[in-house]
């Protein structure tokens, strides 16, 4: 972290206005020391630019999908400000200095310019500050180091591979200069559309503002309004676009693990091991090593003599295959991929014409200028080749930062300093935090077109803000220690609301050697992020489960398994990510935004709207302190329920982790499969009595890109003395596999009577009764339960339990 003496002079303000104009709804400033043009974008967008000279942009943005919403502007003029306003905020301009004050729609102020001066002039760049108003916690700014709650912080984006970084560790792999202020349960958020080294200081440099800058490059930002957490997530990312929905498979477990292979058995083995120990997995990753020495695009003919029986007998233990794909090319006539690219002129070059040669795993390597819509084109038709050898349609991209010396002693000579882009501008400055956008733009067009109307998952390490339209991504090089165990939950959290909600971090951590305690407590977690992989590096100790003692073997299984009962909870919240942007992986804040206690919180989380997951995260423990929000929960384990607010210590044996289920919660689950292309069965809804909720249940192939998917809304209705569930007709083209539907109403007493359709249903002896008519239901007393198990015949119903 860099100290207050470090910053640079700040030379000169925007100053004062001397003219305003309006054209429909941008607003131009003219100052003294600049000027400045606000638009607002949409009812809940503004955008705020200004310049020294006469341009605003020179280039247009990588991160932006031009979003616009047409918004009725009223326009104000007093003595001393211009008064811009719409239906959710007031923005006042002060005329004397440029200086912003944004109110919401209660008319309280929520964002002010510091009185000097909103914007301020250094060198080429600039810096925007903004008052610190009294109690504000920061969210989002993507994958960073440290907790949940940024304020007192300093970052800055600048795409580094930093294998060791640790908790404290800045810049890191992406940059998503975007950030959520949060105050007196008020949320609006930051974004600067800047690729250049921009900073966010959250209060280190002075504890009265907090500020965005940047060395060069536009000052273009947008003001997202909330008031909720999740209503700056959506505008965020209708500005930037939504993530994209990855295919079902994707949200199974993954094994990896970075090695040499010797033989296709080194893959083949652990695959059947996953299978003989019952733990589920859909995916079997091969790391840079299935490569004929790294050369992109091909495999080791030694090893793998033929790809696609190797691919095949995988496919019927029922893995996918993944491969990871580096951006570098291996400099070597005669490689297709370096003479193409050469011919053509693909490769990244330095001031004076000559290519620009890095060292990566592949020794001296070329990069592909990913920023030319040509050279995407070219890169991404390469995957045909990888389809042809039956790898899935998916791409782990990995080096994309770029790194290219990754070997410390170099990094001088194989600096990336005098690099030029194609107009023969500098090119790391402004294009290196865009370089792996930019590739993963090409992976997902080549992927497209290798695998024709089918979605494609791509991993990426690096990244800038927009690149959720592309890629999900993993926390880079983490270690098995238990600071990072914890790190990855605000580092998640926090990508989430940076609209990047399929993430995860690497299960028992990539560098250094786990133990079976810590291996077993990193499943218990990593079953719940969006991203699930068990990955490590090829100096530490081997990482599978059963490696490791038959109780970790056990933790692991349970924690996979329990992920596939939830999967439909999931891939129904994957979807609405990807309409949303809301995150799966969420912060208390997001869901529980009027609670001071849940401000900072980022030892524990929830998946969607209903459970939450407290893990252990300190050696040795076998109780944690849990809090509990507003409400009643539920204990997974146990069903008894608990009152919030409270701290609570729970029991946390090695076996277990505290899960808990808000009253009110309608989670779909279904029979436990070892990969997600095998049949659920009947829908299985958990039922958590208490309020009233709805959840959407999606289903369709798994893959396809397509209107053929179907959704079913079930909603609960409960009072202390009936539960009502409704389940509504169901909606689209997909017919689900025909089963039934199973309600599993939790934490009951035997209910006085229960109706379908308004009429009586008997209640059964046993469990094996519900198999004797539709609709039936049983009453299990020993687990409090009451099963309600009817025909999913797609038409809407309602079921009545009276208590
Ligand atoms: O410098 O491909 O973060 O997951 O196993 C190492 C080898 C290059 C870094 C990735 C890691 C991967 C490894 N890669």
């Amino acid at each position: 972290m860099r100290r207050y003496a470090e910053y640079p002079e700040l030379n000169g303000s925007i100053g004062k206005v001397i003219h305003v104009q309006r054209d429909a709804n941008i607003f131009e400033f003219q100052c003294t020391g600049g000027k400045s043009r606000i638009t607002i974008l949409a009812p809940r967008i503004i955008r705020v630019q200004a310049t020294q000279d006469d341009e605003y942009r020179r280039y247009e943005s990588f991160a932006t999908v031009g979003y616009s919403e047409p918004v009725p502007v009223e326009e104000e003029d007093h003595e001393d400000r211009k008064v811009i306003s719409g239906e959710h905020f007031r923005l006042e301009v002060m005329l004397n200095q440029f200086v912003l004050r944004l109110l919401d729609s209660s008319r309280s102020v929520i964002q002010e310019d510091l009185p000097s001066g909103g914007v301020v002039w250094s060198g080429n760049g600039f810096e925007c500050r903004k008052r610190m108003l009294g109690n504000e916690h920061f969210y989002g700014t993507g994958e960073k180091a440290h907790g949940l709650d940024k304020r007192g912080l300093h970052y800055e984006m600048w795409n580094t591979d930093n294998g060791d970084h640790d908790s404290k560790t800045d810049p890191l792999y992406q940059s998503i200069p975007f950030f959520i202020v949060f105050r007196e349960g008020v949320a609006h958020g930051i974004f600067l559309d800047n690729t250049y080294r921009t900073e966010l200081d959250f209060g280190l440099r002075n504890p009265s503002y907090y500020s965005f800058s940047a060395p060069n490059g536009p000052l273009d930002y947008y003001l997202f309004l909330g008031p909720r957490i999740s209503d700056v997530v959506e505008e965020y990312t209708s500005l930037t676009g939504k993530p994209c929905f990855v295919p079902r498979w994707a949200l199974g477990h993954q094994q990896s693990r970075f090695m040499e292979y010797r033989n296709e058995e080194d893959v083949l083995s652990v695959a059947r091991n996953l299978r003989n120990h019952r733990i589920p997995c859909d995916t079997m990753v091969l790391d840079i090593g299935y490569m004929n020495e790294c050369r992109v695009f091909t495999w080791d003919q030694k090893v793998f003599s033929d790809p696609k029986a190797f691919t095949s007998s995988l496919a019927r233990m029922g893995f996918k295959v993944m491969t990871i794909i580096d951006p570098g090319v291996k400099l070597e006539d005669g490689y297709f991929m370096y003479d193409e690219g050469v011919r053509a002129g693909y490769f990244l070059a330095k001031e004076n014409g000559s290519l620009y040669v890095g060292l990566v795993w592949a020794g001296e390597t070329v990069f592909p200028d990913f920023s030319r819509s040509e050279v995407r084109a070219w890169f991404g038709s390469k995957y045909k080749m990888l389809a042809d050898s039956g790898t899935s349609n998916s791409s782990w991209i990995d080096m994309n930062e770029p790194s290219n010396c990754i070997y410390d002693k170099l990094k001088d000579e194989y600096s990336m300093v005098d690099v030029v882009d194609c107009q023969g501008n500098p090119w790391e400055a402004r294009l290196r935090n865009v370089y792996a956008l930019g590739m993963a733009q090409a992976v997902f067009g080549g992927l497209k077109d290798a695998f024709p109307g089918k979605r494609p998952f791509i991993l990426t390490r690096s990244g800038f803000a927009g690149y959720q339209r592309y890629a999900a991504m993993w926390t880079g090089d983490n270690h098995s220690t238990w600071d990072m165990l914890w790190l990855s939950i605000p580092m998640l959290l926090n990508l989430g609301l940076s609209g990047v909600p399929f993430c995860g971090a690497d299960i028992g951590g990539f560098g250094g050697d786990t133990t079976p305690e810590l291996l077993a407590r990193w499943y218990q977690l990593g079953a719940f992020y969006p991203f699930s992989r068990n990955h490590s590096d090829i100096r530490s100790i081997r990482q599978e489960p059963w490696l490791f003692g038959e109780e970790a073997e056990s933790v692991a299984r349970d924690s996979v398994s329990f992920r596939y009962l939830l999967m439909r909870y999931f891939y129904s919240l994957a979807k609405t990510a990807s309409t949303s942007g809301i995150p799966i992986m969420r912060p208390l804040v997001l869901e529980f935004q009027d609670d001071p206690a849940t401000y900072t919180l980022d030892t524990q989380f929830m998946i969607g709207p209903f459970l939450m997951v407290a893990p252990v995260l300190e050696e040795g423990a076998n109780s944690r302190e849990v809090y509990f929000p507003r409400g009643r929960w539920y204990d997974l384990w146990t069903d008894t329920s608990i009152e919030g607010p409270q701290s609570l210590r729970v029991d946390a044996p090695f076996d277990r982790i505290p899960v808990y289920l808000r009253a009110g919660s309608i989670i779909p689950t279904g029979r436990i499969v070892q990969n997600t292309d095998e049949d659920q069965g009947d829908l299985v809804l958990w039922v958590y009595p208490g309020g009233t909720s709805t959840t959407a249940v999606f289903e369709d192939d798994g893959v396809s890109d397509n209107e053929q998917s179907c959704e079913t809304t079930f909603a609960q209705d409960s009072t202390d003395d009936r539960v009502v569930v409704t389940i509504d007709k169901r909606k689209g083209r997909w017919k689900p596999a025909e089963r039934s539907l199973v309600l599993e109403v939790k934490g009951l007493t035997r209910p006085k009577s229960v109706e379908a359709d308004g009429k009586r249903v008997l209640q059964e002896k046993t469990v094996a009764g519900l198999e004797k008519r539709s609709p039936s239901s049983f009453y299990d007393l020993a687990h409090k339960t009451l099963h309600m198990k009817l025909k999913d015949d797609g038409n809407s119903h309602k079921i009545s339990l009276v208590l």
